[in-house]
């Protein structure tokens, strides 16, 4: 086992979040994360609120255990989503792509512990202050919607910035990234394109492949000249996109054009068309698993790892605790304990 404070905030025995990603974290694979006792999180997307409604239900008859509800603030039917969270009095609520601030206080008074995904330190900092239980610092290693900064240097800079916990997102894939996401501070890591390629993921066949076949540099970011760069995994598809942006065209072109396309890639498998968004941790994602195998094999490989990590230190050494007890410095054995 690896235990953080995260596990008995939210009522989990893993330290792993399971990303919500739109058309991808369908209640099946929620339910599975959620059963294998890390936390499953649906993802809103921009799905109309009655299906969200159904979606919240179906995962409620499926686990008795914690689950959460990603909301990207991009979402046209936001407010009714955030009343299906509270009126649902869904456990676990995570935002995206935006600042949640005017919605803290009534999930909370639902509630929900409140854990918006940040890219940087300042909004960090504002949803702290707005009275989020915690944020998940995500670098731009991600898939989908990022931010511009790297998950190595933004983890421990929004760690020290704020009180509330840290929980780590982009770029992790196993037991390897678990550890270092300790190792900055976080109390847990999210992953989102790892769980893409799980059984009990329902997207279609054609994208598990393609994240499993994916090298280090199959994903490219499109949608800087639109200020929200995504990334998915190169194709025909994010080619044209990319030409597009460079030919000048429009917003509303390039909006029009990008629409739609999520849905191609998950649930029809259109590898020409569709809009794979993935992680550059896909690199690391080499075989389709069941999701309860998927997450004892992150935990053994973590622990594993702990166990390994003290070899390095020379005899007579040990890593101390700092006054705060956040960033470890080294002082003699036998000095504080
Ligand atoms: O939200 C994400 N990733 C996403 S959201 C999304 S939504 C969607 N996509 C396709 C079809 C339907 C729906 C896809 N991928 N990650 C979390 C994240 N949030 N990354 C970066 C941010 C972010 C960026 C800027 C958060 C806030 C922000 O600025 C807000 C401010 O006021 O400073």
């Amino acid at each position: 086992m690896v235990r953080t404070p995260l596990c008995d905030l939210l009522g989990i025995d893993h330290p792993i979040v399971q990303g919500g990603m739109a058309w991808v974290s369908t209640p099946e694979l929620v339910v599975a994360v959620s059963e294998a006792g890390a936390l499953g999180i649906l993802g809103a997307g921009n799905a109309p609120p009655d299906l969200v409604q159904a979606q919240v239900r179906q995962i409620k008859a499926g686990t008795d255990r914690p689950f959460g509800v990603n909301v990207p603030l991009i979402s046209p039917y936001i407010p009714d989503i955030v009343d299906i969270c509270v009126r649902e009095r869904v456990p676990v609520v995570t935002t995206g792509a935006g600042s949640p601030s005017q919605y803290i206080p009534s999930l909370k008074e639902g509630g929900a512990f409140v854990m918006p995904v940040v890219a940087s330190v300042a909004l960090a900092r504002r949803l702290e202050r707005a009275g989020a239980d915690a944020v998940i610092a995500e670098g731009s290693e991600s898939g989908g919607h990022i931010g511009d900064v790297s998950t190595l240097p933004l983890v421990p800079q929004v760690v020290d910035a704020v009180k509330i916990p840290v929980v780590a997102a982009g770029g992790f894939a196993d037991g390897r990234g678990l550890v270092a996401a300790l190792a900055l501070g976080a109390v847990g890591v999210q992953m989102g394109t790892r769980f893409i390629a799980t059984t009990e993921c329902a997207v279609h066949e054609n994208y598990k492949r393609m994240i499993v076949r994916a090298g280090d540099r199959a994903t490219i970011t499109t949608g800087h000249s639109l200020g929200h760069p995504v990334r998915a995994l190169r194709n025909p598809m994010t080619r044209k996109f990319e030409e597009m942006e460079l030919e000048g065209l429009t917003e509303d072109q390039l909006i029009e054009f990008g629409t739609g396309k999520l849905r191609l890639a998950a649930v029809e498998g259109d590898m020409t068309t569709g809009s794979f968004m993935a992680g550059q941790c896909c690199g690391l994602v080499k075989d389709t698993v069941p999701v309860a195998e998927l997450i004892q094999r992150i935990i053994s490989e973590a622990e594993e790892l702990l166990h390994r990590l003290p070899d390095y230190l020379p005899s007579g050494y040990y890593v101390a605790p700092s006054a705060d007890s956040r960033s470890p410095s080294v002082g003699k054995r036998g000095h504080t304990r």
